[in-house]
């Protein structure tokens, strides 16, 4: 790891990530040993290496699967499934499973083709889905915290891309702890100053079986090509990631970025969810439902 310029052996280096994750989780104030985690698991490497690493901590961590529908000709969704649950059965632990197309009607490509949202991908509508019920599920069942496998990699790509346009409220919002707020449960990323292939290095050393394909439709995206743009960079300025990352960070903890007050003001509760949104009546997420549902009686 020349970024930290260290080389551990695999014992070792299964020993040191889970030291690093406690030290983050204490760090940024991210949730106790009494707290109960909701881990959002898509069955990748790095979901099922954060939840591995928790429960090696000894948390109380259960984990939650979206199932979205998406085949791709690799049965995508199917598979990850698989892979998720034979994880949680292996460790004796809780998954928790919500099927969207059983949920709400239709799998997310199609969901996306009837509300016409997102351009041809199904990202925008799938982004929306998924926090919408992640965020259901951790409230519904009382967690107490959210947590997500974003890595440094993931972080640095959002990063970028929010700073080439300077997106202040994104800025603002971007961290490793979105604390909670009425209608969101707490949102936490244990995982975000390891680096991607850190996290690959512990998921095969710790023989955890994952999906190695991605989603079909994330092929050609903007994050994946920023995250190749800060790849070129990290190879001639090693830990240069980290620094952008974790400068940020500190930024903000100076005040670089403040609060829109009158945005907050705006926010009210959905009334139908519950959940916060600044849209007029119904938040995006029930507005896109009801769409899908009305081109569905309209026979579209
Ligand atoms: S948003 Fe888009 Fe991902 Fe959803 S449709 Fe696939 S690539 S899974 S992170
Ligand atoms: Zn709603």
């Amino acid at each position: 790891m020349r970024q930290h310029k260290l080389a551990l052996c695999k014992e070792h280096y299964l020993v040191w990530v889970p030291e690093q994750t406690e030290r983050f989780i204490k760090k940024y104030d991210m949730f106790s040993h009494d707290e109960r985690v909701l881990v959002a698991v898509s069955g990748g490497k790095d979901s099922l290496s954060l939840w591995d690493i928790l429960v090696r901590l000894g948390y109380q961590a259960d984990g939650l699967y979206i199932g979205l529908g998406i085949d791709g000709g690799i049965g995508y969704s199917s598979e990850s499934q698989r892979l998720s649950q034979e994880f949680a059965d292996a460790h004796s632990q809780t998954l928790h499973v919500v099927d969207v197309e059983k949920e709400y009607g239709q799998p997310i490509p199609v969901l996306a083709e009837r509300t016409h949202r997102g351009f041809g991908k199904p990202c925008a509508v799938c982004g929306l889905t998924k926090r919408h019920v992640m965020n259901r599920i951790a409230r519904d069942l009382g967690y107490d915290v959210l947590a997500t496998g974003h890595n440094l990699d993931d972080e640095a790509a959002v990063l970028f891309g929010n700073t080439l346009v300077w997106e202040g409220s994104y800025l603002l919002r971007q961290g490793p702890v979105l604390p909670e707020s009425p209608g969101l449960a707490r949102k936490v990323k244990p995982l975000c100053r390891f680096y991607e292939r850190e996290m690959t290095a512990y998921a095969i050393a710790r023989g955890i079986e994952y999906i190695y394909e991605e989603c079909p439709f994330a092929e050609g995206s903007t994050s994946i090509y920023y995250k190749e743009i800060l790849n070129q960079l990290e190879t001639a300025r090693p830990g240069a990631k980290l620094t952008f990352y974790l400068r940020f960070l500190e930024a903000r903890r100076n005040g670089l970025f403040r609060e829109d007050e009158k945005a907050i003001r705006n926010l009210h509760p959905c009334p139908n969810c519950e959940q916060p949104t600044s849209a007029p009546g119904l938040c995006s997420f029930c507005r896109m439902i009801e769409k899908v549902d009305q081109s569905e009686i309209l026979g579209e």
